[in-house]
């Protein structure tokens, strides 16, 4: 199959799954077509089955906003025919799927139909999508598009809750690939971390409010006053300076390190003992299942999606947004006996092969075939 996608192409989970989804079709010998204004963050390997295709927008002084979507309809219109597409697969509601949508009707007029599947991912429908302006056209999107994906039960719900759907919405959650996620021995890495036995935590996010990065820094204050830690607080973002400033008024800030945007986060993730993800919404929390493929445990929050992951009491455990006490009372149990922790380890990594890339694939590729036969 000829496959266009559609994606953000910065370190946001939307833009790193439809990207990792999109590198491991070509391996299966479909042709991929990314479309978007910057080369995806995680797209660092090419073959001959990989394609970019940039969305540049002309400067002109009368625009105070650049017309974004217009120029993606115009690119995708594009690439659809030069490049034979057979399906479109845009991630993330917000432009994609109206532009996509406008390319169909543009593409249509000269006889062609491109189904247009849409993946919705998190914010585009429990925070921005919500927003009133974006509302109709969120809706309508969704509506028009030719298949719907949501990455959680918990989404799927959510988008029918505040949403006005008249269609089937499809659950296809985020996926691991266990050749890259995987935890390998890297002892000196470990050693020189915790040089006196320490438990490591560690955090990753895009340091936005949604977050809550501020509770990951009171659960670890709270963890390593009773059980000797240190933390690792992995990415960027616009949280980021207020929540560094605070953990240096903290007695415990020696032991906190901020490492900025990692590529191999999965070599860092192999040296941790426990994750943190205190989220007020989540969709479904591609960063703790990354964790649990390299066997990390996950203390988190019950927002959204994150139950469909976390198992309580068995990969980790969940407690209520904002309850950072719960949280570091629930890391306490996980860290306090090496026996304990080993079978948390155990148990993470297992409920993570539920979510292997070959299987969830499958289903975005039947989706794909379902919408072409239906042409
Ligand atoms: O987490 C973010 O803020 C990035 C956001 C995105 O759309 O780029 O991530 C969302 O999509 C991920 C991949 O499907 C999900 O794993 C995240 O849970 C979801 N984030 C939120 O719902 C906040």
């Amino acid at each position: 199959m000829n496959i266009g996608i559609v994606c953000y192409p910065t370190f946001g989970g939307s833009g790193v799954l439809a990207t990792e989804l999109g590198k491991a079709l070509a391996t299966r010998g479909h042709q991929v077509h990314f479309i978007s204004y910057n080369q995806p963050a995680r797209l660092d390997f090419f073959t001959e089955n990989v394609f970019y295709h940039e969305v540049s927008i002309l400067k002109y002084p009368l625009f105070e906003y650049a017309p974004y979507e217009t120029a993606l309809a115009g690119v995708i219109v594009d690439v659809v025919k030069t490049a034979s597409l057979d399906v479109l697969h845009v991630h993330y509601a917000i432009p994609h799927a109206s532009a996509a949508l406008l390319a169909k009707e543009i593409l249509a007029e000269e006889d062609r139909d491109i189904p247009v599947i849409t993946t919705l991912h998190g914010t585009d429908i429990t925070l921005v999508g919500r927003e009133a302006t974006f509302e109709p056209v969120v809706s309508w999107s969704i509506n028009h598009s030719d298949a719907v994906t949501a990455v959680s039960e918990s989404l799927r719900n959510d988008t029918l809750q505040h949403f006005h759907i008249r269609r089937d919405i499809d659950v296809v959650p985020n996926f691991i690939d266990f050749t890259r996620f995987n935890k390998q021995p890297k002892e000196h890495f470990k050693k020189a971390i915790s040089p006196n036995g320490e438990r490591v935590l560690v955090h990753t996010s895009n340091f936005r409010k949604v977050k809550r990065v501020e509770d990951v820094i009171a659960v670890f204050d709270l963890v390593n006053k009773q059980i000797p830690s240190k933390l690792l607080m992995i990415g960027d973002g616009p949280e980021r300076s207020h929540i560094e400033k605070m953990s240096r008024e903290l007695d415990c800030h020696e032991r906190i390190t901020f490492l900025g945007k990692q590529e191999a986060v999965e070599e860092i993730l192999s040296v941790c003992d426990l994750f943190i993800l205190p989220s007020e919404t989540e969709s479904f929390g591609l960063a703790a299942l990354e964790a649990m493929a390299c066997e990390v445990p996950v203390i988190s929050s019950n927002a959204g999606g994150i139950p469909e992951v976390n198992i309580h009491g068995e990969t980790g455990y969940l407690s209520n947004v904002g309850d950072v006490e719960d949280m570091a009372a629930n890391a306490l149990k996980i860290l306090v006996d090496d026996e304990v922790l080993k079978n948390f380890k155990k148990r993470a990594l297992q409920r993570s092969k539920d979510f292997d890339l070959d299987r969830v694939m499958d289903d975005y590729v039947r989706i794909y075939e379902r919408c072409l036969k239906a042409k």
